[in-house]
């Protein structure tokens, strides 16, 4: 999965796992950065943007 910022204006975000060690964790996305992972294994991979909080998502991987 590729995340991309395509904000207009210079907003940062990240896309980083809710918790364990398995799951997405990019660090900060400047406008124009991307980040990319592969998840290995089935599940359900919750995640947030650390600079917003309220942004959220989650990827569910099937076998
Ligand atoms: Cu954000």
């Amino acid at each position: 999965v590729r995340w991309a910022n395509n904000e207009s204006f210079n907003i940062p975000h990240t896309v980083t796992r809710d918790s364990g060690t398995v799951g997405p964790q990019s660090g900060i996305l400047h406008p124009g950065d991307s980040y990319s992972y592969t998840f290995t294994a089935s599940g359900t991979y919750s995640y947030h943007c650390q600079v917003h909080p309220m942004m959220k998502g989650k990827v569910i991987v099937t076998p």
